[in-house]
């Protein structure tokens, strides 16, 4: 319990292209921007930052399938899986910024690659759990689940860009939390393959607190595992986090939202977390930018370690009258 990572790095993804709306590939900047880096130095373990990975474009791209920009976004992906795999067999727990949610597919595929026995807990409004075949939009950023997922890979055409992905994860080893936009096709898929998920009227019923055992419960009680954590920032009520690209009334409190990543935390367990869709360009004024950016901060600090109780890392008896 609360082993103390060696090491955390920070990987930004300027990736904008698993969905229509321009400004996601500023994510990564305005988190640092936050004082991220800052704030992770106050925590105790040596932190690096990796900088931000480089997406050269694909030019010609057409749609396949009604999936737009495949070659794109794969291709991205096998980039961002390689990176990952990399900073986990160095040892360091990793923090990803994203970007748009369809880089989790390779978050998770090369964090997989060191981990094979890994969970999941997909924090957000969206389920993302399209195919292709079910995808009202074509984004692939409502679709990496689907991805990832083992269960559903004869439903899964040859999307081009994708050639190197395998599937990685069993429905039993995803929770999500934080639901509350779920298209019929989706809602079918997490029905079919018993996926476990606490909708936002879940946690209404239920509590934070109550969800966040059930859930730890489901994936660890069995054996102790990586925790891959998906933080999708629009998992957030609007009010907290107007700064992204489908924003859904009805979210998580910034207390709901802390104590999910503080009990993450109090496993010693957690991995690698992406951070995504924060998106600058989509917020009414710089203080939406702001609001949203130093959530993403809070929200990442203490998934690491950061608590509302204090730490006694610096002082360990009470100071002497001189
Ligand atoms: N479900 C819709 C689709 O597939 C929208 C979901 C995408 N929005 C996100 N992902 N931000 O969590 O297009
Ligand atoms: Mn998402
Ligand atoms: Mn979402």
């Amino acid at each position: 319990q609360h082993s103390r990572a060696k090491s955390v790095a920070v990987l930004g993804a300027p990736f904008s292209r698993g969905q229509k709306r321009r400004g996601v590939e500023h994510g990564p900047k305005v988190i640092r921007d936050a004082g991220l880096m800052d704030r992770l130095s106050a925590l105790d373990y040596a932190i690096h930052d990796f900088g931000d990975l480089n997406f050269h474009q694909i030019e010609k791209d057409e749609p396949y399938m009604g999936v737009n920009s495949p070659r794109n976004v794969g291709t991205a992906n096998k980039v961002m899986s390689s990176a990952v795999s990399r900073a986990v067999g160095a040892g360091h727990t990793l923090v990803m910024l994203g970007g748009d949610h369809s880089l989790a597919i390779g978050s998770v595929g090369g964090h997989a690659q060191q981990c094979p026995d890994l969970c999941l807990i997909w924090v957000d409004a969206h389920a993302d759990i399209n195919t292709p075949m079910t995808s009202p939009s074509g984004n692939l950023h409502g679709q990496p689940v689907s991805f990832i997922l083992k269960e559903l890979q004869d439903k899964m055409p040859d999307i081009p860009g994708f050639s190197w992905m395998k599937p990685v994860l069993s429905s039993t080893d995803l929770v999500y939390i934080g639901l509350r936009d779920v298209d019929p096709g989706e809602y079918h898929i997490l029905k079919n393959l018993g996926v476990h998920y606490f909708t936002m009227r879940d946690i209404d019923r239920l509590g934070i607190q109550r969800v966040m055992e059930v859930t730890l419960d489901h994936l660890l009680a069995r054996k102790q595992r990586p925790i891959h954590l998906s933080f999708d920032i629009d998992a957030f009520d609007p009010s907290l986090a107007p700064a992204t690209g489908t924003p859904v009334n009805g979210g998580l409190t910034y207390r709901e939202g802390i104590y999910i990543t503080e009990e993450i935390r109090n496993t010693g367990l957690l991995s690698v977390m992406d951070l995504v869709e924060v998106n600058p360009m989509l917020a009414a004024n710089r203080e939406a930018v702001e609001a949203t950016s130093s959530l993403a901060v809070d929200v990442i600090a203490s998934a690491l370690g950061q608590t509302r109780e204090g730490a006694h890392a610096s002082i360990d008896e009470i100071p002497a009258v001189k």
